[in-house]
């Protein structure tokens, strides 16, 4: 391994996984088929702890087909858990594929249809099942069918009641069965549906507060969810943090107001991800860096695993980046100026202060040179 290669080598201890789904992606879209073979789940696992990672998470229907038979979920799980075994890999988090199924259509926990509901709160609650046997502390939920692009048949406050009642069955099953997971909720404002419900992780921080059990739910934010919705990722995860409630996040990339793109970790951008990186090592979230992003269409299983590869090697090289702008002289000494400049309390003068420049243009200039090498 070269110097560079050696450094910037994932281990376990950086607590690295990726969905299922993720490396799992065969670079279907709408407008064209599947570009790479089925990975299967006990190979996804076997790769991913060669490249370093911790552990894997996912969707419950990843691992066991909507229709399998009991019979079938117990030999498939097995399977799976002897893979996690031989590898020493975790999950930490599993969900729910509440949007695939066409019965999903328009909404699961929102479905105006009481047994679509229904259904969806148990598929859930055995997804929740199946997360306490692999181990999973968290449990997110993305409500991507939970939304509308027909206001008029669907009342939204109907559709909040709804939602709310869901999550509420769901935290009562958690607490009934003594499980110690914990829900995530993760926003997105749109695709698969026109609008989706709750669209930013903001309004999901809000609507917790509704719930009846809000101290087992917390958010689960994706940084090209938040682009998506025009905002800036780093203070929707800080918002998170101060609320307690960063209890999982999608660590990915997004050029902003386009389709879901989950690129690969920082490739968008570099800085938008280095002030994520700093936040999360420096704001005491003690979670999994979780990867909810996918390779390019054009990449066979080679690029996918240089794919995932790269989403861990950029965020530890951007962990690097924090270290360096910590001990940055120059960086320090001018944020230092920038807080005690003029100094005095007692002496406040509004004129002064109003008259007084900044320096971010230094500043950021200084980061920009660290972020590309020079420093
Ligand atoms: C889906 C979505 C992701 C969610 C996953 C969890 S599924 O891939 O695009 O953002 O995190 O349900
Ligand atoms: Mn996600
Ligand atoms: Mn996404």
């Amino acid at each position: 391994m070269t110097e560079t290669a050696e450094r910037f080598h994932p281990t376990k201890q950086d607590r690295f996984t990726f969905g299922l789904w993720t490396v799992g992606n065969r670079g279907r879209d709408p407008f064209g088929a599947a570009v790479r073979p089925t990975l299967p789940p006990t190979t996804a696992v076997e790769r991913l702890a060669e490249l370093g990672a911790y552990g894997v998470t996912l969707h419950d229907n990843d691992l066991v087909p909507i229709d399998a038979t009991p019979g079938e979920r117990q030999a498939i799980v097995g399977d799976f858990q002897q893979a996690l075994a031989d590898h020493d890999m975790r999950v930490p988090m599993v969900t729910v594929n509440l949007f695939y199924d066409p019965v999903f259509k328009d909404g699961a926990l929102t479905s105006s249809v009481p047994a679509i509901r229904r259904y969806a709160l148990d598929k859930a609650k055995a997804a929740i099942d199946l997360g306490h046997q692999l181990g999973a502390e968290t449990f997110v939920l993305w409500g991507g069918r939970e939304g509308s692009e027909v206001d008029a048949a669907k009342n939204p406050l109907d559709a909040m009641a709804w939602y709310r009642d869901g999550v509420n069955a769901l935290t009562e099953h958690i607490l009934t069965n003594r499980y110690a997971i914990r829900i995530a909720m993760e926003a997105k404002p749109n695709e698969p549906r026109g609008d989706i419900y709750l669209a930013t992780t903001g309004a999901m921080l809000a609507f917790i507060a509704t719930l009846d059990h809000p101290e087992v739910v917390g958010v689960n934010p994706e940084i090209a969810h938040e682009k998506m919705a025009g905002l800036n990722p780093c203070h929707s995860v800080a918002q998170a943090l101060s609320a307690g409630k960063l209890f999982h996040i999608d660590l990915n990339d997004q050029k902003p107001g386009r389709f879901d793109q989950d690129l690969r970790f920082g490739s968008d951008d570099p800085k938008g991800a280095f002030y994520v990186v700093k936040l999360l090592e420096e704001g005491g979230y003690e979670g999994p860096r979780h990867f909810d992003a996918h390779a390019y269409r054009t990449e066979d299983m080679q690029g996918v695993f240089e794919f995932a590869h790269g989403c861990m090697r950029t965020y530890l090289i951007l962990k690097d980046k924090v270290v360096r702008f910590e001990a940055d002289q120059e960086i320090q000494g001018l944020l230092q100026s920038i807080r005690t400049r003029t100094g005095n309390a007692d002496a406040f003068d509004r004129e002064t202060w109003g008259a007084v420049g900044y320096a971010y243009e230094r500043l950021d200039q200084l980061v920009m040179e660290l972020l590309l090498g020079v420093r």
